[in-house]
């Protein structure tokens, strides 16, 4: 995945001719597109593959489960033509590993979530989200998922890790984050969806978040 735009769509919609015209229009903004739940259990796996002609998949499933089944969930993500799979980290080291593991295998990625970016997110994981993410450094992660809507968080992460692992940030946008504040704080990428995919033109929609992040990374050098 090139860091070029800084930015990856969230393609949250259930529908495979909408979710194919949006990645089209919008790929020139974008490294990646991540798809989850939503758009795969309403269209298939093969969604992946069909994304794959507009920019690099990151498959967010959230694996979440004890090792053998995380193992088996990574494998039919990989061979179904995703770069990169988001897991969980509160699972622990070993469900954690196994996902790595799997992606090795296929030369793939591994993203951890070490806090979650809506208001629940700091009832309970927040607590451990530091934890989570020495924990992902230590087992050979690629990267993080860190909350766009607290960037205090983001700049204490990635203090943590230093540079040994990617950020990329949701919650810009729709859930009140802000891209520029985010990227500030260390984020590599942000993750942005309904601000983009149901705006009425969403390729203008991510034209404006690229331009603001360019914006950021001028006045950083
Ligand atoms: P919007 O809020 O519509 O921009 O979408 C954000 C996307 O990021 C959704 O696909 C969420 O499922 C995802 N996400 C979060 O919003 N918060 C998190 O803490 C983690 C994720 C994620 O893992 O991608």
């Amino acid at each position: 995945m090139e860091r070029k735009n800084c930015m990856i769509l969230a393609l949250d919609v259930s529908d495979r001719e909408e979710a194919l015209k949006i990645a089209e229009e919008v790929s020139e903004f974008v490294d990646a597109i991540k798809v989850g739940y939503p758009l795969i259990l309403a269209t298939g796996l093969g969604i992946i593959r069909e994304l794959t002609e507009f920019a690099p998949v990151i498959a967010d499933f959230k694996v979440a489960d004890i090792p053998n089944t995380n193992r088996l969930i990574c494998e039919q993500v990989f061979k179904a033509g995703a770069d990169a799979v988001i897991v969980q980290g509160f699972t622990g080291r070993d469900s954690l590993n196994a996902c790595i593991e799997v992606a090795s295998e296929y030369r793939k990625s591994v993203f951890v979530v070490s806090e979650m970016s809506h208001p629940g997110g700091a009832e309970f994981l927040q607590a451990v989200g530091e934890a989570i993410a020495r924990m992902a450094a230590e087992a050979g992660a690629f990267g993080l998922v860190a909350p766009a809507t607290r960037p205090e968080r983001v700049k204490k992460i990635r203090g943590i890790i230093g540079d040994k692992l990617t950020i990329i940030s949701p919650g810009v946008g729709a859930q009140g984050g802000k891209a520029s504040d985010v990227i500030a704080a260390g984020a590599d990428w942000v993750i942005v969806g309904r601000s983009i995919y149901k705006a009425d033109s969403p390729k203008e929609a991510a034209h404006e978040i690229a331009a603001e992040i360019k914006a950021e990374l001028r006045r950083e050098n």
